[in-house]
């Protein structure tokens, strides 16, 4: 199984976040891509690849217009009004009020974010352009053949909306990676979230469809982040009814429990008869994960890349959460090692 991964990942550093009613650096970190990259590259799965130029059109599929144009000029934007520490949103709409976009960078933030864990700094948006051309390098891998591939990407992607950032998410690479594989002909794919956090923005995103089938195995919304989404009764919408299911989980879930889950959320899967599936991989579901609250070992991973093996489809891993960083590689790794195995 290649590997994609960009250096370019390191534009996106020294950005904070607001947690637990402080400012903090963020936990989504450049090390978190470097742990990974040293823990495939141990193992030998294959090449290590960079990532191949893909513009913003596949981007835009997913995307709406206006939120690609302010992630490419927002960080100018802020400039402008003489500022250069890491820009964070801290205005929000409440239901009700106007939905147009405000002239200025601080209305601008607030439009287009749903929490203040998504900053800007000088290179993010290099990155985050990157981390997409990395999912979408993936999709040409499987069109050229290969079985399977790890798109290591950095910053993630699941909980960005069509039109909106959030937790640590600008593009959602995952989607944008579905969409480009049924552009390039499968009838139908299937995305399977294994992230400890729910993956809003790909739920949402394809929600109204039936030709993109979403499964989510999550940390419930009623206790954890993102709290508004990811619910059971989340089934799909209109033609997409029916081609939704979450499998939300309470805090302290162990393997026995989480492996029930992920055994259901693919059965769900082989019953959509999928030509590809998108793997959104978190390791956020790891014991020693400093934001989450599951109690998955590291040697549980092996286990869960041997079921989605079992699902014998075309695979792509697009990497998500994870930020017990001295452990991601190895989860991630375990996780590919018992696919292939
Ligand atoms: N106490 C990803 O894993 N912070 N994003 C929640 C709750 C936001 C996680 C804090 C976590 C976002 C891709
Ligand atoms: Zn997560």
């Amino acid at each position: 199984m290649k590997t994609i991964f960009s250096p370019r990942h390191h534009g996106h550093s020294g950005h904070v976040e607001l947690y637990d009613g402080q400012i903090v650096p963020a936990f989504e970190k450049p090390s978190r891509a470097e742990m990974i990259r040293s823990a495939v590259e141990a193992r030998d799965f294959g090449a290590i690849i960079p990532p191949r130029d893909h513009g913003l059109f596949p981007v835009l599929r997913v995307h709406d217009a206006d939120y690609v144009g302010f992630l490419s000029s927002a960080w100018d934007l802020w400039l402008a009004e003489g500022r250069s520490n890491p820009a964070l949103p801290s205005f929000w709409r409440a239901p009700g009020m106007r939905r147009k976009e405000p002239q200025t960078i601080d209305g601008k933030l607030g439009h287009f974010s749903f929490d203040a864990g998504c900053c800007l700094v000088a290179g993010s948006w290099d990155a985050i352009r990157s981390s997409a051309d990395v999912a979408l390098t993936g999709v040409d891998l499987l069109g050229e053949g290969e079985k399977s591939a790890f798109a290591l990407c950095r910053p993630p992607g699941h909980h960005a909306h069509a039109g909106t950032m959030g937790g640590y998410c600008y593009i959602n690479n995952a989607s944008v990676a579905a969409q480009a594989l049924r552009d390039q002909g499968a009838g139908r794919v299937a995305i399977l979230d294994i992230d400890y956090h729910h993956g809003n923005g790909t739920q949402s995103i394809f929600y109204a469809r039936a030709d993109v089938v979403v499964c989510n195995i999550h940390s419930h919304p009623s206790h954890e982040y993102p709290y508004f989404l990811g619910y059971e009764d989340e089934t799909g919408t209109g033609a997409g009814e029916g081609c939704n299911a979450n499998f939300p989980l309470p805090w302290g879930t162990g393997f026995e429990t989480w492996s029930s889950a992920l055994d259901d959320a693919c059965r769900r899967i082989e019953a959509w008869r999928p030509e590809a599936l998108v793997v959104s991989l978190g390791v956020d579901t790891y014991k020693g994960d400093p934001i989450s609250r599951f109690r998955l070992d590291s040697r549980n991973y092996l286990a869960i890349g041997a079921r989605i093996a079992r699902l014998a489809l075309p695979t792509l891993f697009v990497m998500e959460g994870g930020y017990a960083v001295e452990a991601i590689g190895v989860n991630v790794a375990n996780t590919l090692q018992g696919f292939i195995e």
